[in-house]
């Protein structure tokens, strides 16, 4: 008996003993992945994972968490009351895959596959073990859901649908509106407004998202708008999180770790917790590390990060908010660059945006897009990003079209209502943005190339900003005798060569530059300068004269400029 009791005390021992390693085992364990900015830990947008050297794609994992098994929430109601006269059967079996037709063609994802896994199924819970024990006020607003699609698979709707229903406390959920962007066929939206708390509006044509989910948000009768894509799966708790941080400060625009829906096998793949939206001056979106000093300062892991971005499809946001600062730019076509402005526009007008790591929403991540784009992909991005900078960028979109040289000359409709909208917000400048919510975007290297402009052994120099002439080229070289050409301005600093009006024998002088200004727009003719409007040349009227705008006579010598590097 006394060795009985003995034994078991050793054995309890020992359980406890190894009980307590891997707890603070997995509390301690550090991030062992390799990660590095060249090779970031999740997928992109348009990438599914990074093979490995033995060519096996390897899933990003947050390393502490713990893989349970979602159990589905028992609803307190039966699956009908859930899906009320929904014939989910019929719905689906319409429009199945049929024998021999290639799986991606139409989805661009194994649409087999989707259907094979049904409606319901069980996920891992991605988020971090501490995140169970958050608590959340057990008053949160409840929100409307906006889901838009255009030719969406029946299945993966369907599964957006019902995971948001079945994961979420149904008193959170006030309703799922879903935009149909003139899908080819009208029964989905039909058939799934059948759905308890599903109502679906159709565009009568095409619109693209953007001006879908302005629609959405107008019927949205909740105070908190919820934006989905139609092929998502959340995940558990997932809104809770969201809508605590928005009721706490409304100007908080907040989205989730989205996670990644295999593309091939439907299998549901926890993203890294380590990432934050981040950009090229192309305006490519792209995940990327929080920056190193962020992350050392991370002593919890349930904290909200701050993105200087977000991905775009799927986040929460205080319906007033959205609309006093101007939901959306609907000039923006069917897909892209949304994002941007959004967030640009979120930052600067007094906001801010928030990556939940308590909050997991799974995503189907494409290589393609699987619709059509009426004006061409390439010309629909162009026209959205562009809009993008030139409302919100200042002088720094000339880095955009620097790295995007096709943007120059695309058409972008008028954006005035923009600016304007910009203007009523009193909205920081894109140089605060810079500063204070993404130093890590690194300014391109400017190639400031200072000259002299050399007439007869003479420098054009300005005494002051009224005041010009010739002088005696000096060996020190004074800031007045060094002149940027930056067609079409010839700058210092930020003042410009502006000539005074537009008729021969006007003087110049030195203004602030200003992009739009025509008095300042230049181009070199043969060893002339000529005003680009006018059509006059910069004439220094020897002798003593100050310099003028005359017509032009490039090989009269008081009309030649000669530019000498200053090195
Ligand atoms: C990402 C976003 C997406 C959007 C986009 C940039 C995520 C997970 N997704 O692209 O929401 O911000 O970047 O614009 O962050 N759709 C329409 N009408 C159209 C085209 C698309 O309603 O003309 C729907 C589509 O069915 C889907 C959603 O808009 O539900 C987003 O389209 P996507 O899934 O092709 O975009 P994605 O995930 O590549
Ligand atoms: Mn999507």
């Amino acid at each position: 008996m006394r060795r009985i009791r003995a034994n078991a005390i050793a054995i309890l021992t020992v359980a406890w003993i190894l009980g307590t390693f891997y707890y603070l085992w997995q509390d301690n364990k550090p991030h062992t992945s390799p990660s590095s900015a060249s090779q970031p830990r999740a997928v992109g947008i348009k990438s599914h994972g990074q093979k490995s050297a033995s060519g096996r794609l390897e899933i990003h994992r947050e390393d502490r968490t713990i893989p349970l098994i979602v159990t589905q929430p028992s609803r307190g109601e039966g699956q009908g009351q859930l899906m009320g006269t929904f014939d989910e059967k019929s719905y689906l079996a319409s429009k199945q895959l049929k024998a021999g037709e290639d799986p991606y063609r139409e989805h661009a994802f194994n649409l087999q596959e989707s259907d094979r896994i049904g409606s319901e199924r069980a996920i891992r819970d991605t988020r971090h073990y501490r995140c169970a024990s958050v608590n959340f006020d057990p008053d949160l607003p409840p929100t409307s859901i906006i889901i838009t699609f255009h030719n969406e698979a029946r299945s993966t709707l369907l599964r957006t649908i019902k995971s948001v229903l079945t994961r979420s406390p149904p008193s959170l959920i006030q309703e799922i509106i879903l935009v149909d962007d003139f899908s080819s066929d009208p029964e989905d939206c039909q058939l799934l407004s059948q759905i308890p708390k599903v109502r679906c509006l159709r565009n009568a044509r095409r619109e693209g998202l953007i001006r879908s989910r302005v629609r959405g948000a107008g019927a949205a009768s909740a105070t908190i708008l919820t934006f989905l894509d139609s092929h998502c799966e959340v995940n558990t708790d997932w809104l809770q999180p969201m809508l605590q941080r928005v009721k706490e400060d409304h100007t908080r625009v907040v989205s989730p770790i989205i996670d990644v829906i295999s593309l091939d096998n439907f299998a549901y793949l926890a993203a890294s917790a380590d990432l934050r939206g981040g950009f090229d001056w192309s305006l490519h979106f792209k995940w990327e590390q929080i920056p190193i000093e962020q992350k050392m300062a991370r002593n919890d892991p349930t904290q909200p990060i701050r993105t200087p971005v977000i991905a775009g499809g799927i986040f929460v946001m205080d319906k007033s908010w959205f609309n006093h600062l101007g939901q959306y730019d609907t000039h923006m076509d069917i897909w892209g660059g949304e994002n941007f402005e959004l967030s640009f526009r979120v930052w600067m007008c007094g906001g801010s945006l928030e990556i939940l790591p308590c909050s997991r929403v799974g995503h189907v991540f494409r290589k393609r897009h699987p619709y059509d784009f009426p004006e061409g992909n390439a010309l629909t991005y162009i026209k959205n990003t562009r809009r993008a900078a030139e409302v919100w960028m200042d002088d720094y979109k000339q880095y955009y079209y620097a790295a995007r040289p096709s943007a120059q000359g695309k058409a972008f409709g008028s954006i005035a209502d923009r600016l304007a909208l910009r203007q009523r917000l009193n909205c920081h400048s894109f140089r605060w943005y810079l500063e204070n919510v993404y130093p890590e975007l690194k300014i391109p290297e400017q190639e400031v190339v200072f000259s002299l402009l050399k007439q007869s052994g003479l420098c054009l120099e300005s005494y002051t900003s009224d005041s010009l002439g010739l002088a005696e080229c000096k060996s020190n070289i004074p800031a007045s005798q060094k002149w940027m050409l930056i067609e079409p301005q010839i700058r210092q600093h930020d003042l410009c060569l502006t000539i005074t009006a537009f008729t021969t024998g006007s003087k110049v002088r030195m203004e602030p530059c200003s992009p739009k200004e025509s008095r300042q727009k230049w181009k070199a003719r043969g060893p002339a300068l000529q005003h680009v409007v006018s059509g006059l040349c910069l004439d220094s009227q020897p002798p003593v004269g100050p310099p003028v705008i005359t017509q032009c006579r490039p090989q009269l010598a008081s009309q030649s400029w000669e530019p000498q590097l200053v090195t």
